[in-house]
């Protein structure tokens, strides 16, 4: 059960640019249910995540106003749940404000995609993920969380995956196929420095980003909708989200299939913790050298 209503547990700013949206869905979850009390318990895990981030040398919740938006629940079909969330999403970012969407299984995602693509404003989806999602069908439905990046790819130019190491047969001849996806597969163990590189070469210059939190080591998520071995360390995670951070216009985010288990937070402390981090990445950093931001004049004297 959730304890706390807020990210961070602070009040809503009035003026707040950023949304966490908490999306508490995972009707179809195939392997381990328990995604949809994700969001809760990464709320929860956030009240316990320090203001201050040492690599920023700020509080970044001092510096941009956040908001939480009530959790939105669902056991519906995807087919029905997710263009209601979509037209939530709309309905939040028409506004002009940045969502960090928590969920809840991946299937959840192409709400966002649908409702930004809905702008008319391209845009190419940045995927850190064990799981290559690219499934045309998956246990009976079209829009799972094992098909989201395939239907994600029907509204965007291009997708990059990072950490996949998990898809079938199917799946990687679309990878070889397809231009418009490139994946960085964690069989490669390349430094994470030089994917980065390659990883802003692929993208657009408006990107969205979705972290499953199943791209990480089990050692610090251990508890996932969909676990794998061989997941990549936080710090490799964070080089390449911080470079894409400060070299394009992030334009929404999500952290997904945190799967909260009796007695172990290290899934949703991770979660709550990056959620943190990538507010900090996208509005405490050098607003100057971001592609499309607006500059900052900085004072003479
Ligand atoms: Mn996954």
């Amino acid at each position: 059960m959730q304890q706390i209503r807020n990210f961070l547990d602070i009040p809503d700013a009035t003026d707040a640019k950023v949304v966490v949206l908490p999306v508490a869905y995972d009707a179809t979850a195939t392997y381990l249910k328990g995604t949809a009390e994700g969001p809760g318990a990464v709320i929860d895990a956030s009240a316990h995540v320090e203001y201050f981030d040492a690599e920023l040398g700020l509080e970044p919740c001092n510096v941009v106003g956040i908001e939480t938006h009530p959790v939105i629940k669902s056991s519906d079909s995807p087919e029905k749940f997710l263009p209601e969330l979509t037209e939530i999403y709309s309905r939040i970012v028409a506004g002009g404000r940045f969502v960090l969407m928590l969920g809840g299984e991946h299937s959840i995602t192409l709400a966002p995609v649908e409702a930004l693509a809905e702008k008319r404003e391209p845009f190419s989806i940045l995927s850190l993920d064990a799981h290559s999602d690219l499934r045309e069908e998956y246990e009976g439905t079209r829009y799972g969380h094992g098909s989201v990046m395939r239907r994600s790819r029907e509204h965007v130019a291009r997708i990059v995956e990072v950490g996949v190491r998990a898809l079938d047969v199917e799946e990687a001849r679309l990878v070889e196929s397809d231009p418009g996806i490139t994946v960085f597969f964690a069989h490669e163990r390349r430094d994470a420095d030089s994917i980065a590189e390659d990883v802003l070469e692929a993208l657009t210059d408006r990107v969205y980003v979705s972290i499953d939190l199943d791209y990480f080591d089990m050692g610090i998520a251990l508890s996932v909708g969909t676990p794998e071995p061989g997941g990549g360390s936080w710090w490799d995670a964070l080089r390449i989200l911080r470079r894409v951070f400060e070299n394009k216009r992030v334009i929404g985010c999500d952290i997904v299939e945190t799967r909260p288990a009796p007695g172990m937070v290290a899934a949703e402390f991770t979660a709550a913790r990056l959620a943190y981090k990538l507010i900090g990445y996208r509005f405490c950093i050098g607003e100057s050298v971001r592609h499309g931001g607006k500059k900052k004049k900085i004072a003479k004297g």
